[in-house]
């Protein structure tokens, strides 16, 4: 950063496009929870709708999956007092600032994103438009805060490094020291929560197996069932985390248990050392039960009263709004963009 001193200020965003999974909770949500309590930044959370259309979305299913996802933040634990939660179609400051990071970034930076690659696949030719620009858009989402910190899984660090790139290459190009060059805050025990069927791959909702992921949704049996039917060998539990070197499905269990336990992997694999799968897995599920079913319970709950999910919507869209709209007037006018005016 340059030497403008920017208000420590956290903004991280889930896409409302359904089916939250334990990856989306240890990875992202957890972090969203303990940086709004250390009480050390301004923290602002968002349910970016905006970039769950880039893939069909079937309308209605939006809808309920936004304010299901709202339900979701709440149910963690995220304090819609205490930060500022809110809809990314709400605060039309998000698109008009990505429009103008369209023009800065370069067809390039984003052909390289691996997000794109995977996404777009073979069928880039029929991919939307929005799917390529998804990082400009993201860039504006963090950016229209000035935030300073953003929280995500592992799977995000490419998107944040041309978040960087973004800010840096509009503050030379204007020779202004006007964005901030936000910092990725990856950190815990489970930054990439790995497919239960497949160690290699991330656990994600898109994935065409159920088994493969553990959903915020499923209930006491389904999380126990699809734990003790998780991919595993036939060894024991090593004694260091070294043994877990070439063992990608048994790491992942273990981390999973780290993250929902609070330990260390190392302190797990010290406690469970010798331990066969039959043995930790049950105790895993129980673990996994315990910590999902609050969340879930609270979550319905939530979703049974719609017009109080908006009314806190509304409500952090106007604050929003507050640091956004001065935010985009400044970027217009060091553009030479007369709409501010
Ligand atoms: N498996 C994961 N491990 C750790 N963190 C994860 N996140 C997602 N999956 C994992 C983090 O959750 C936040 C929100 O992610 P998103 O809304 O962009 O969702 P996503 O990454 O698109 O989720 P999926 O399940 O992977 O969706 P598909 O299948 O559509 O690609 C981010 O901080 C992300 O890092």
């Amino acid at each position: 950063m340059g030497d403008t001193a920017f208000t420590p200020r956290v903004f991280s965003g889930i896409q409302p496009s359904g089916g939250l999974t334990l990856g989306n909770y240890l990875g992202a949500m957890r972090r969203f929870v303990e940086m709004q309590d250390a009480g050390t930044y301004e923290t602002i959370y968002c349910m970016v709708d905006l970039h769950a259309i880039t893939v069909w979305q079937e309308p209605d299913a939006l809808r309920k999956n936004t304010r299901e996802l709202a339900a979701f933040f709440i149910a963690a634990g995220i304090d819609p007092e205490r930060s500022i939660l809110f809809n990314q179609s709400q605060v039309p400051e998000h698109a008009q600032l990505a429009w103008i990071f369209n023009c800065v970034a370069r067809m390039g930076w984003m052909g390289r994103m691996t997000q794109w690659k995977d996404k777009a696949g073979k069928n880039s030719e029929n991919a939307s438009l929005g799917l390529f620009a998804y990082p400009a858009l993201m860039a504006a989402d963090i950016l229209i805060y000035h935030a300073t910190h953003v929280p995500v899984g592992e799977d995000q660090k490419q998107h944040l490094e041309l978040t960087r790139d973004i800010a840096q290459k509009f503050n030379n190009d204007f020779k202004v020291d006007f964005f901030p060059i936000t910092e990725p805050v990856i950190e815990g025990a489970a930054t990439r929560v790995m497919s239960l069927r497949d160690g290699s791959k991330k656990m994600s909702k898109s994935d065409p197996s159920d088994m493969s992921r553990i959903n915020m949704s499923d209930d006491a049996d389904t999380i126990a069932k699809k734990i003790r039917k998780a991919k595993t060998d036939p060894e024991p539990l090593p004694d260091t985390l070294d043994g877990l070197k070439d063992r990608p499905e048994a790491r992942n269990l273990v981390d999973i248990y780290a993250a929902l336990s609070g330990m260390t992997a190392e302190q797990v694999i010290a406690d469970a050392a010798g331990q066969q799968f039959g043995q930790f897995k049950p105790a895993l599920a129980e673990l996994a039960v315990e910590k999902i079913a609050p969340i879930s319970a609270e979550m319905r709950r939530l979703m049974a009263d719609e017009a109080e999910i908006d009314r806190i919507l509304a409500r952090g869209a106007e604050r929003a709004r507050e640091i956004a709209i001065p935010i985009l007037a400044k970027t217009y006018d060091i553009v030479g963009l007369l709409g501010a005016r």
